[in-house]
């Protein structure tokens, strides 16, 4: 069965309209309640008018991306009881009104991070970048977190210094917001000094620590999502290591078979992100699909160029860079077919191109480079299917 092919949706802000999406060629819309603060309960009303909203437009929303997991929860705080209750009514909520795929993830205060949003491509378009020497200058000059040197190689710490020193005070101030500010569907935003506070609430919270409150998470949660038919889908982390001295226990497929043997409810389930795991070389993309298959309730389609430090990465255009879509692509086929299920996936990033150089947009998801994307997954996986004759 063919994939679902959706588009990320950042609600009625986003400069991309519905309409847009409509006719880049998707069915499915992926969007979340972004104006309710972390920790809320979503309301029945306030999930219907969205789905109406959607529906109006033509489009199904067929994933929740995310239903944020609150920093007490992920540090197992004193609220945690309140949150876990509050995540389990929104599930609830989510389910009665027909919204079946919820994803979440379980990184320490940061989402997604990048370094550069306009990182130049050959062609003209514009990429995310992460670099790691970026992230060692920041982290060691403007965060100034005590102890930083020690997470890097004395090469690393060389070239970091030497990019801090030749840099403005703009450019250290615009990778200062890069880093912190949140990224969009990021759930947290900091300014220096908030985030070296926040950094301290993980003093006691390694990675062992962290896996547990995220089994306890799901253990709690599960039951209600099962009872409610909705499947909660773990994003990775991005990038998939620790970054400022954070744990991070979401990068390999051990890290998730380790999940499903802990928790084997069949609402905990995976969003594969060929980007997130793709940014290790060690992470083989074809085979987490082939193995972990009927738990991959959404897709994250892009492709990483790994850069030759083992760290840095750009984003590729969808077919190009280090992912090998076109077997990632076929190992979706057949897990779809094995299972005969269409699985929604959306084009993940795009490069800022053609007429979006000239707009404010969101990094990442401005238009056009997702639409191009969509197309040219969608173009491969009818050309595998046309060549396999089904
Ligand atoms: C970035 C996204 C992530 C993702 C969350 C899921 O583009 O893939 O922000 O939505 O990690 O909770």
């Amino acid at each position: 069965m063919l994939m679902t092919q959706t588009m990320r949706w950042f609600g009625p802000n986003d400069p991309v309209r519905l309409v847009d999406i409509r006719q880049a060629g998707a069915t499915g819309i992926v969007t979340a309640l972004h104006e309710l603060p972390n920790g809320a309960v979503w309301t029945v009303d306030a999930i219907q008018a969205r789905k109406q909203m959607i529906e109006a437009a033509g489009l199904a929303w067929d994933v929740v991306e995310s239903v944020p997991v609150h920093e007490g929860i992920k540090t197992a705080g004193a609220d945690w009881d309140r949150l876990i209750d509050a995540y389990r009514q929104s599930l609830r909520n989510l389910g009665a009104c027909g919204v079946r795929v919820v994803t979440y993830n379980f990184m320490p205060l940061l989402d997604w991070t990048r370094t550069d949003l306009s990182f130049a491509m050959p062609d003209g378009a514009r990429a995310l970048r992460f670099d790691w020497d970026a992230v060692a200058a920041y982290d060691q000059y403007i965060l100034e977190r005590p102890g930083a040197e020690v997470d890097y190689a004395p090469d690393v710490r060389a070239r970091a210094r030497a990019l801090y020193d030749g840099m403005s005070a703009q450019d250290r101030h615009a990778l200062e917001r890069t880093i912190i500010a949140g990224l969009p569907g990021s759930e947290e935003s900091f300014t220096s000094a908030q985030f070296l506070d926040a950094i301290g609430t993980y003093r006691d919270i390694g990675a062992e620590t962290l896996r547990r409150n995220h089994v306890r998470f799901l253990e709690e949660v599960c039951p209600a999502a099962e009872a409610a038919g909705v499947q909660l889908v773990v994003h990775p982390d991005d990038p998939p290591f620790p970054i400022f001295g954070l744990p991070r226990v979401v990068s390999t497929e051990a890290d998730v078979t380790n999940l499903f043997r802990q928790v084997p409810s069949a609402a905990n389930g995976l969003c594969f992100c060929a980007g997130s795991f793709g940014a290790r070389a060690d992470n083989d993309l074809p085979g987490i699909i082939r193995r972990l298959g009927d738990r991959i309730g959404f897709v994250h389609l892009r492709s990483v160029q790994r850069e030759p430090d083992g760290k840095s990465f750009h984003e590729a255009a969808h077919l190009e860079g280090d992912a090998g879509m076109a077997d990632i692509v076929a190992a979706l086929c057949e897990v779809s077919d094995a299972q005969n299920r269409s699985i929604p996936m959306r084009p993940d990033h795009g490069h800022q191109m053609l007429d979006d150089l000239n707009k404010v947009t969101n990094p990442g998801y401005s238009l056009l480079g997702r639409m191009r994307g969509l197309a040219e997954l969608r173009g491969l996986e009818r050309g595998i299917r046309h060549a396999r004759g089904r």
